[in-house]
């Protein structure tokens, strides 16, 4: 079959997304405040705290970070689903 699968999919978009801001500026292994800037506006719904992604203070967010961030929130997802809530109130709601 020719067809993508939905969730490999998913996983190499989270990686792309992370390469295609952490190579604008500085490392390209880590995200600064402002390629985090751009990727929460752009990418992401809701009033996500910077400093929540940064778990260990060091100014900038690296891979790891990100996708534990991310992982948080897909958890999170489950609980919320039947409520039919948007991504933008379920983060909101755990930062
Ligand atoms: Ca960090």
């Amino acid at each position: 079959s020719q067809n993508p699968l939905p969730l490999s999919t998913s996983i190499c978009l989270i990686k792309e997304t992370f390469d295609k801001y952490a190579k604008g500026e500085g490392d390209e292994s880590t995200l600064t405040k402002g390629e985090l800037t751009q990727l929460i506006k752009k990418e992401l719904l809701g009033d996500v705290s910077r400093t929540k992604l940064d778990q260990d203070g060091d100014g900038v967010v690296n891979y790891m970070e990100y996708v534990t961030f991310l992982t948080i929130s897909t958890v999170h997802l489950q609980g919320r689903m039947i409520l039919k809530s948007s991504l933008k109130s379920i983060i909101c709601l755990f930062i």
